[in-house]
């Protein structure tokens, strides 16, 4: 376990959020719903949990900035430190249903993810991470898996959504990576995706086209669990990149590679 003051706090704000993303989970029919742009999705759950995670951030670190999904940018006094917020990511699983949802919330200090946390309000886990304490999932620790054959490994990606991104490019790099891999996964959170590479659960992930708060809490998860975080194309500040891949050091090497070789 981690039980340091910040970890508490995160913890406290992540939990209290997650109730109201419970009670609407089971009346989604009743939730209103709002289209941001075509396919994209934004309900009152996400708004609902957006508020009650910046009210307890701001009232626990009031000089941090805060980088959110849903209402933006808050510029902190203390410019050294800022949250990377999402407040339910997943919507669209969450929405139609599907119970395979998170929040996720990233400390980032001096340009460097310092702590995470992953909350699956559906399967009641938590999963948390802090440099240099490790990564926990509901108090075991955590280990990326150590794999080491591709024909063995269990790889999820995430799809670039209508305008968004390559599309071409994903399905050469999907096919590439179908034909020599154990089996491919596509669950639709990019902060579980990351989560589940920390637990051992799938050995690799890669994904484009995010945001700094679907991925912030779930880089130091995978790095605080011995695995390798870098951007989709092999560069060192997957952050700034706003794109992922990462595994354990033997199969993250092999998936650059492939990745680079498919797109090609
Ligand atoms: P969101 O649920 O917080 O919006 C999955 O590939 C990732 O893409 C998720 O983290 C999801 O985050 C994000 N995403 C954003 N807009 C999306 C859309 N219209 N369709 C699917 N995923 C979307
Ligand atoms: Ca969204
Ligand atoms: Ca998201
Ligand atoms: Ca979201």
């Amino acid at each position: 376990m981690i039980n340091s003051p910040l970890m508490t706090v995160m913890v406290d704000a992540v939990r209290k959020a997650a109730r109201g993303l419970k009670r609407d989970f089971g009346e989604i029919e009743n939730l209103q719903v709002s289209r941001k742009g075509p396919g994209n999705f934004v309900s009152a759950a996400d708004r609902k949990a957006e508020e009650v995670l910046r009210d307890a951030l701001m009232k626990a670190r009031p000089g941090y900035g805060l980088i959110m999904e849903e209402s933006g940018t808050i510029e902190g006094t203390d410019r050294s430190h800022t949250w990377h917020v999402d407040p339910l990511d997943g919507t669209t699983n969450f929405l139609h249903g599907i119970p395979h949802f998170a929040i996720s919330v990233g400390l980032e200090r001096d340009g460097q993810i310092v702590a995470g946390v992953i909350y699956d309000p559906a399967k009641d886990e938590l999963f948390i991470a802090e440099r240099g304490k490790g990564a926990f999932l509901n108090n075991r620790r955590l280990r990326v898996s150590g794999r080491q054959d591709f024909a063995d490994a269990l790889v999820a990606y995430g799809t670039p959504y209508l305008g968004r991104g390559s599309h071409g490019r994903l399905l050469k790099e999907v096919a590439a990576v179908m034909a020599v891999s154990g089996g491919t996964r596509r669950l639709g959170s990019a902060a579980l995706d990351l989560a589940y590479v920390a637990c051992g659960r799938t050995d690799l992930y890669w994904e484009r086209d995010l945001q700094t708060w679907d991925i912030a809490a779930g880089i130091i998860l995978v790095r605080e669990a011995g695995g390798f975080v870098s951007s989709a194309d092999g560069g060192a500040e997957p952050l700034a990149a706003r794109s992922v891949a990462c595994g354990n050091e033997v199969l993250h090497r092999e998936l650059i590679g492939l990745l680079r070789k498919a797109a090609a």
